[in-house]
């Protein structure tokens, strides 16, 4: 089945600079997530659930990772019109081609939305982590007539200085609309909300970043070549003109646009029942099929802790850690709280037994690794200590960066025998 009325644009990322330096190297949307995915992958697969399956993804560099990504990922029928397309923001020497924020990213890819027959755009962020069936939007969308559809969520006075912040009436309809207060201008800004959400002092109504436009709206909007974002200019300049509806969102959403959410997000998967669900056969997150090996374990206490395909370990503890596909981790070592997202490729048995390679790929043995990401391809050598927490400050080097107590280890890293961070 497919949704034909609906096309979808996921913003795949600014220059990604907040997950620096994960997005040194590749777009954000092709950031590795959950130790087996990529970013896009969520509002992707969020798409192809709710029978969606026409989408583009608009990225501000072409880069090969993502191409090979949604091209060996997301095939669908000869005989279907459904796709994933990548549009790239063109780079010229001046760079003034840059998409210069989300409207802009939008607007300067209309000709190619236009080709194609749709009644409603659905704009969905391309750093959350959520499932959400659309069609429930969509029909509540069409049973109020309204022109535009914004996805929310109550959030603490915390987080509601991150977020565009609303006011709705009886019907739903916003009757006001904020980009990111200020603290002191909080105070005007809470809702009726359930006790519960009062209870945990959630009485902000955020805008998830998840839209809905009318095709003719959307035309006539970005015929404006003024509006640069929907946040700052798109939504609330159309609140009270175009009826904008806000749909409550109940399930679990979360922002991880930057290292520290990003971090937590991937580390709660450990917990005993996740906020973030992978299990549910009903709302399946698709990534590349890589046809690996099952991963062999030997001698591990494992706690908290999740394993992709094809890896080799060795290690003496792994407590609440993501372990990515094709990890390797050498005997007596203990990983904590650490998110890696594993490797490309395997060293073969003849170069391992050759000695002609300093460091292996993964980490070696007797190291300790606490609260630490590791981009792909790292080679940790033995009796490393990587201790990250708060007592660290901000600092980088050619290998890695610690930002708010999380080091980061840079993708391809060699990190020499002995290193202590
Ligand atoms: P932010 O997340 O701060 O707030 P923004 O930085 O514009 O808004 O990002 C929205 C999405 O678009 C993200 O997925 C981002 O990566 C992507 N993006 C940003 N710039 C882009 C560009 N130039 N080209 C392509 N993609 C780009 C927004 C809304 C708030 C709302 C939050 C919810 O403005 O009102 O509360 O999202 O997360
Ligand atoms: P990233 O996760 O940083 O976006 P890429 O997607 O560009 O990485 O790289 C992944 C792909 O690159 C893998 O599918 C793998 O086949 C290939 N690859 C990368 N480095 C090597 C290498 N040294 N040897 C063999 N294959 C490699």
């Amino acid at each position: 089945m497919i949704n034909d009325k609906v096309l979808s644009i996921i913003l795949g990322g600014g220059q990604g600079s907040r997950l620096y330096p994960l997005t040194a190297s590749r777009s954000k949307p092709a950031v590795p997530i959950a130790g087996k995915y990529r970013l896009v992958d969520i509002p992707i697969s969020n798409c192809i659930n709710s029978d969606i399956k026409r989408m583009y993804v608009l990225t501000q560099f072409n880069s090969a990772s993502l191409n090979r990504h949604i091209k060996n990922t997301y095939h669908f029928s000869f005989f279907s019109s459904a796709f994933v397309d990548v549009l790239a923001a063109e780079q010229t020497i001046a760079s003034d081609k840059w998409f210069q924020g989300t409207a802009d990213a939008v607007r300067q890819s209309m000709h190619h939305f236009l080709q194609h027959d749709f009644e409603y755009a659905l704009i969905l962020s391309g750093d959350q982590l959520y499932q959400m069936d659309f069609n429930n939007m969509i029909a509540r969308h069409e049973e109020a007539g309204a022109k535009i559809s914004i996805a929310t969520y109550p959030v603490n006075a915390k987080d509601a200085t991150s977020f565009g912040i609303l006011k709705s009436d009886e019907n739903n309809v916003i009757t006001s609309f904020i980009e990111k207060p200020s603290e002191d201008q909080l105070k005007d800004w809470k809702s009726e909300v359930s006790d519960d959400m009062k209870s945990d002092g959630r009485e902000y109504l955020a805008s998830m970043g998840i839209y809905i436009f009318n095709r003719d709206l959307l035309i006539e909007l970005m015929d404006n070549p003024d509006t640069i974002d929907f946040g700052k200019e798109i939504i609330p300049q159309s609140i009270n003109k175009h009826k904008t509806l806000s749909y409550p969102f109940e399930g679990y959403w979360t922002d991880i646009g930057n290292i520290d959410s990003f971090f937590e997000a991937n580390l709660g998967l450990t917990d005993a029942i996740p906020d973030f669900n992978l299990y549910d056969v009903n709302q399946r997150v698709y990534t590349r099929a890589r046809i690996l090996p099952t991963s062999k374990i030997s001698g591990t206490t494992l706690n908290s802790s999740v394993i992709a395909e094809g890896c080799l370990i060795h290690a003496a503890m792994i407590e609440r850690s993501v372990i990515g596909i094709r990890s390797r981790i050498g005997k007596e070592s203990t990983v904590i709280n650490t998110y890696m997202m594993g490797c490309d490729f395997y060293e073969s048995l003849e170069e391992i037994q050759s000695n002609n390679i300093p460091i292996l790929l993964g980490i070696g043995e007797r190291c300790f690794i606490k609260n630490t990401i590791i981009d792909k391809n790292c080679r940790i050598g033995d009796d490393v200590r990587i201790n990250g927490g708060k007592h660290l400050e901000d600092k980088e080097t050619e290998m890695y960066l610690i930002k708010d107590g999380i080091v980061v280890i840079k993708k391809g890293a060699v990190i020499p025998k002995g290193f202590v961070i």
